[in-house]
Parts: C-alpha cells; structure tokens; sequence
C-alpha cells in the first residue's frame, strides 16, 4: 500500500486528543479465530450464526448451542494475538492522549496483547452466566462442577442452564458498556475503525456517531464496508500488515 495514506492515518491519529479504536472479527482473523460471517466451516458449515446466536436456538436446542460455542473457545484458547492487536496495545501506550478500545468481539485477544482500556460490547466467550441470572443480572459462574457431564453444564445455585457470557441477536448490550460507548464515540476526534463489516446494530452505529460529532474516521478493512463513505483515510488491506505501519509511521 502506498505510505500516503498511512501517513495520513498516523498525522490525524498524532493530532487526536481522544482517540477511539473501535475492532470487530476482522482483527482476529490473522490469529486464526474465523470471523463471524465465516465462523462456519467445516461441522458447523450448514448453519447461519445469527440463527445459532440467538436465546431461541439456545432454549430449541441448548446441546446444540453449547457445543458450538465449546469449538470457538477452543479456536480461542489456541490462537495468539496478531501484529495488529499488538500495534493496537502500542498505539494505547504511545499515543499521549485518552484512547479507548471498543471491540465487538468476544475473545480477550485484545486484553492478551496488553491493551488496557477495553470495553466489550457484546461479552465475553470465556466467561458462563446462569441462563436465568438466579443471583442477580449477570449471575456469573466461574468454575462449572468437574463432576456435571451435563451439556450444557447446570447452575451450582439453581440447576438451571449455564449459558457463554455473550449478548445474543435480539438482546440488550450491557448498559454500562453501550453507554461507555456512546459517550466516547461522541466525545472523539479520531474513531480508528478495524475489521468490522459495520452490520450488527448498535455497535455499527458507532462511526456515524463519531463523523456527526466532526470526528475524523479511518477505516482498515480489505473490503468496502458501510462504513468506508464516512472514512477520511480508508487503508484498504489486512489489519495485520496495516496497523504495524501505521505505528511505524507514528514514529518516525
Ligand atoms: C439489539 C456475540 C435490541 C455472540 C454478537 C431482526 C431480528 C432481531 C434483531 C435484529 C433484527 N434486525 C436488526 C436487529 C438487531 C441486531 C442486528 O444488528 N442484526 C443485524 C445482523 C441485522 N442486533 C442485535 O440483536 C443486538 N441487540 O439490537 O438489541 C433490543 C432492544 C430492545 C430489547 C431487546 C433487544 C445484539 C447484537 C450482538 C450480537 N452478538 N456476538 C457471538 O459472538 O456468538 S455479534 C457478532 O457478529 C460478533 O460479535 C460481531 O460483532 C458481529 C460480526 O460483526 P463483525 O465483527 O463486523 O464481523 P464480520 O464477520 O461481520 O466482519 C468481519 C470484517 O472483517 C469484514 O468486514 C471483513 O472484510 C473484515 N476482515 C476480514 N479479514 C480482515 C478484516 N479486517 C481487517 N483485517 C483482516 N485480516
Ligand atoms: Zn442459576
């Protein structure tokens, strides 16, 4: 890619008092975890993740669920943060002003590559909740019962069902997280967009939020996204190779 662009990316990102950094699946993909337009391969191909990622397929069929959502933090427990989730924790560490990761994603490669500020919008895959929060919204569960071969596992307080600590199509996004969100899309004055395809609401919202609060978007996505037409510098390429020259950029 020519450095123009970077350049332009790394100048508006240097100038920026408030920066946030809003990722979805795209910036995993180089570690190995799908996105999850193709989070289906091979056992799963013949399903459609929205219809998996719902309260109604969990409660139609809870084994079904459960065992889907086993496989990816199985993909997640083996894969490794990329260059580009570590050029992100980098960019938080240099970069002078406020930043704020905001990722749509649900495995902690973010938190793994050592950022710090992080808000999830949409849960997390290693984290299990009682289905019916029987102590209160969210009931955490941290250590199943070794002994249960239930699938899925049982709550140790009510017996009820365990569920992923994940906000499902059709639920709310945890308040304070949205809110967080929100506050900080509209308050920035660079929104770095990363590996999203800008299709699951609220959370695609975020950069038109941003844009009519005069900030300057940059995009980083090999795809045209609805997001691109906000974008002041598109970086048209995988986050991996990109974010890494961004850094570089800053730098010199
Ligand atoms: C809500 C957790 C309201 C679970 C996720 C009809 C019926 C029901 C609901 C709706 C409906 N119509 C609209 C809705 C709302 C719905 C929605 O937006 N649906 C869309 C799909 C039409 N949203 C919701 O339901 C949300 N809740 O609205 O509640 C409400 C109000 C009142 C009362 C009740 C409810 C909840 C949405 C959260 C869903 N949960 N995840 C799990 O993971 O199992 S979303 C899930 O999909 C992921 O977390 C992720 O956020 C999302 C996928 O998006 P992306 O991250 O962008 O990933 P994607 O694969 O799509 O794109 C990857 C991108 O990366 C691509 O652009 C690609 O080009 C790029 N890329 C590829 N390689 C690279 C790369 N980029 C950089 N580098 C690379 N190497
Ligand atoms: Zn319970």
């Amino acid at each position: 890619m020519s450095q123009e662009p970077i350049q332009y990316a790394a100048d508006l990102i240097r100038s920026a008092r408030h920066l946030v950094i809003l990722t979805g699946a795209g910036v995993s993909k180089e570690s190995g975890v799908p996105t999850f337009r193709e989070a289906m391969d091979g056992l799963w191909a013949r399903y459609d993740p929205q219809q998996l990622a719902t309260p109604h397929a969990f409660r139609a069929n809870p084994q079904l669920v459960w065992e889907w959502y086993e496989w990816r933090r199985g993909l997640v427990s083996e894969s490794m943060p990329n260059a580009g989730h570590m050029a992100l924790a980098l960019l938080e560490q240099l970069h002078p002003g406020d930043v704020l990761t905001v990722t749509q994603n649900v495995d902690d490669l973010h938190e793994r590559a050592g950022s710090q500020d992080i808000v999830h919008l949409h849960g997390n895959i290693a984290r299990n909740k009682c289905l019916d929060n029987c102590q209160g919204e969210p009931t955490l569960i941290e250590n199943l019962d070794p002994t249960d071969q239930s699938v899925p596992p049982r709550c140790p307080y009510c017996g009820g069902m365990v569920r992923p600590d994940v906000v499902w199509f059709g639920e709310t996004l945890p308040v304070h997280a949205i809110n967080r969100a929100i506050e900080a899309s509209q308050l920035c004055d660079v929104m770095l967009v990363v590996g999203t395809s800008g299709l699951v609401n609220p959370a695609a919202q975020l950069p038109m939020l941003a844009a009519q609060n005069g900030a300057s978007i940059i995009e980083v996505n090999p795809d045209t996204t609805p997001i691109t037409p906000l974008a002041k510098v598109k970086l048209t390429g995988a986050s991996g190779e990109l974010l890494p020259q961004v850094i570089t950029a800053l730098e010199g």
